[in-house]
C-alpha cells in the first residue's frame, strides 16, 4: 500500500478498530441531487457545507454549538451539510449527526472512514462518504450503502480513482482536491478529474474551497455542487458570507 501522511494512518488505524452497533438502520433518505438542482434552479450555487470542528490540517478546535451552526448555514442558503462523525481526529460524533439531521430539512451527508459494511449501521443520514482509495471493494460498499437506503458520495482523488467509482455504479461523485496521502490541497486536482464525468452524474468539488474565485473556477470546470468546510467554519456559518 501506498506512503499515508501519519494523520491519514492513524486515523485509518482508528477506523478499523471501531465496531459498528450491530443494528442495521434503514433509512428514508432527503434527495441529495435534487437537492442540488433545487438550489440551483433557484438562483444558489448549490452549496455543501460542512460541520467539522476540527482536524488533522486545523488549529485548536471550535466548539460552537453544532446544531446552532447547521441552522445557520441552512438559513444561510446551504443546499445541503455536511457532518464529521469521526471522534478522535474532526471532533465529530454521530449523536451530532442525528441532533443536526433533526434539526434541518436538507440532506445530510455522514462524513467518516467507513471502511465495512457495519460501520454503516451507526446512524441515519441521507449520504454516506466511500472513500474510494480506502476501499477494496467500493462496489460492495455500495450495494450495503444502498440496501440501507443510503445514497453514496463516492469520493475519488484521480481519473484512475474515478473510473473505479463509475464501474462499481456511482451516481454522485466527489473529486477531493486534498490529496490524502500528503494532506497537500490543489484545485487542478478537481480540473483534471471532472471532464472524464458523465453528465447524469452530480459532481461534488470538496476541499479547499476559500473565496469566491475558486467557487467560479470549480462552477467553470464543472461542479454541480461545492463542498465548504474550513471557510464557513471561520465565519459565522452563513454561506454567502463565508464563501468569500
Ligand atoms: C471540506 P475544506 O478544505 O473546505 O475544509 O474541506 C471537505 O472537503 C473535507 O473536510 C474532506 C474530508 C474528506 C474530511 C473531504 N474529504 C474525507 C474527512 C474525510
Amino acid at each position: 500500500r501506498e506512503e499515508l501522511a501519519p494523520a491519514v494512518a492513524s486515523i485509518l488505524e482508528a477506523a478499523r478498530q471501531r465496531q459498528g452497533p450491530g443494528e442495521r438502520v434503514a433509512v428514508t433518505p432527503r434527495d441529495f441531487p435534487a437537492a442540488v438542482a433545487r438550489a440551483e434552479a433557484d438562483g444558489r450555487v448549490p452549496v455543501v457545507a460542512e460541520v467539522k470542528p476540527t482536524s488533522p490540517t486545523t488549529d485548536g478546535t471550535d466548539d460552537r454549538d453544532p446544531v446552532e451552526l447547521a441552522e445557520e448555514m441552512v438559513a444561510g442558503g446551504a443546499a445541503a451539510l455536511s457532518v464529521l462523525t469521526e471522534p478522535e481526529h474532526f471532533g465529530g460524533s454521530c449523536e451530532t449527526l442525528r441532533r443536526v439531521r433533526e434539526a434541518v430539512d436538507v440532506p445530510v451527508l455522514r462524513k467518516d472512514f467507513l471502511l465495512e459494511e457495519q460501520h454503516l449501521d451507526a446512524v441515519e443520514a441521507d449520504v454516506v462518504l466511500l472513500i474510494a482509495r480506502f476501499l477494496d471493494d467500493l462496489e460492495g460498499m455500495l450495494t450495503a450503502a444502498r440496501e440501507r437506503g443510503f445514497q453514496a458520495l463516492v469520493e475519488v482523488h484521480d481519473r484512475t480513482e474515478l473510473r473505479q467509482a463509475l464501474d462499481a455504479g456511482a451516481d454522485v461523485v466527489g473529486v477531493n482536491n486534498r490529496d490524502l496521502a500528503n494532506l497537500v490541497v490543489n484545485l487542478e486536482t478537481f480540473e483534471a478529474v471532472a471532464p472524464d464525468v458523465p453528465d447524469d452524474v452530480t459532481l461534488v468539488a470538496e476541499s479547499g474551497i476559500a473565496m469566491p474565485a475558486d467557487v467560479a473556477r470549480m462552477r467553470r470546470a464543472g461542479a454541480d455542487a461545492l463542498l465548504v468546510g474550513t471557510a464557513i467554519m471561520r465565519g459565522s456559518g452563513t454561506v454567502t458570507e463565508n464563501t468569500r
